[in-house]
């Protein structure tokens, strides 16, 4: 009698500690989830690379990884979500680096205008050593920066009139990113700057709360900005990248392999983000004009005018941001001009 007792608590011991050992081991494969938020539509540049983003970490990590994309700002504008990163409350997003500008001061630099001729200029030093080191300051501030997207050279619309020269950006109430840079420049060309989180920019614009904004054509397009804006300028004033963002908190919870992972797809998504950014430039182009916007393209000389009139901006903010890193970046898109 003792025997079976015996024998029967053993069986349920071990049947115990089989289950655990199964819960266990299906805890072991359930797959780590990572919420990516970004701020323009899902049909946007920024949502098919968020996408691909997702796809590339799931294959590459067998299915262990898996990335829900949150796009429309539905996490919350870049600056509330840098700060959900902050908090280790999001694990990951894409956003401008003009915001990242008021948590390291360096990155204002790529708000400074007319610094780069072409998107292979920017490439070049955006993943050279300038741009690394500048990601490299993020890990100060809780977040972990993996690569460079491109948001692209951006252009003015408003609703008011053409932009032919300078001048006539006077008393354009003009949505500008929240920096000091991007202020300092559109009060200088005689625009009334207003800065304002991308995720209030549409209302603001259909309100006639501002009569303009500055933006690369795909973000006009994918935003439908031309429902609103009648004219489009081009400018080409600044190229801004995007910057791929994870929060430190999170991420030094990851396994090194996991790490290794998450910045072997980051790679992929810049590369595939790029050649989409490229691509879709000449067809939103073709989108604005179909939808009626009248565009006109600023001359040379203008800009040489414009280029004149923001000169004491860019001394002043050259002096905040660093002199030596305002030079490294000039000598590093020289390099890259050839
Ligand atoms: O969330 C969207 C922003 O990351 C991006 O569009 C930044 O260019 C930008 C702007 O104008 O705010």
């Amino acid at each position: 009698m003792y025997k079976t007792w015996k024998h029967t608590l053993l069986a349920v011991a071990m049947a115990a500690s089989c289950a655990v050992a199964g819960a266990a081991a299906a805890q072991d494969i359930k797959p780590r989830l990572i919420r990516f938020g970004y701020g323009l539509n899902e049909d946007s540049v920024q949502g098919r690379a968020a996408r691909h983003l997702a796809q590339e970490l799931e294959k590459l990590s067998g299915g262990k990884m898996k990335m829900k994309t949150f796009g429309s700002a539905s996490l919350g504008s870049d600056e509330q979500m840098q700060s959900a990163l902050v908090g280790g409350v999001q694990e990951m997003m894409v956003g401008s680096t003009a915001p990242l500008a008021t948590m390291v001061k360096e990155f204002g630099v790529f708000d400074l205008p007319f610094l780069f001729n072409t998107d292979k200029e920017a490439d070049a030093v955006l993943d050279g050593p300038l741009g690394e080191r500048l990601l490299k300051k993020l890990e100060a501030k809780g977040l972990v920066g993996l690569v460079y997207w491109e948001n692209g050279f951006r252009n003015l619309t408003n609703s008011r009139h053409p932009v032919v020269k300078a001048e006539d950006l006077q008393g354009i109430k003009l949505r500008v990113m929240q920096n000091q840079v991007a202020l300092g420049v559109f009060n200088a060309l005689g625009a009334n700057a207003v800065p304002m989180p991308f995720s209030e920019l549409f209302t603001a614009l259909e309100t006639r709360t501002v009569d303009g904004q500055e933006n690369p054509v795909t973000t006009i397009q994918s935003s439908k900005f031309y429902e609103v804006q009648p004219y489009l300028t081009m400018t080409r004033h600044v190229y801004t990248p995007w910057v791929l963002l994870a929060s430190k908190k999170w991420w030094d919870t990851l396994s090194a392999d996991e790490q290794k992972l998450i910045r072997q797809a980051a790679v992929a998504s810049r590369d595939f983000e790029r050649q989409d950014s490229r691509a879709d430039s000449k067809k939103a182009m073709d989108v604005l004009k179909e939808h009626g916007m009248k565009v006109n393209v600023v001359s040379d000389e203008e800009i040489a005018r414009m280029r004149q009139k923001v000169q004491p901006v860019v001394d002043k903010y050259t002096q905040e941001l660093g002199p030596d890193l305002v030079k490294e970046l000039q000598d590093e898109i020289q390099k890259a001009r050839g």
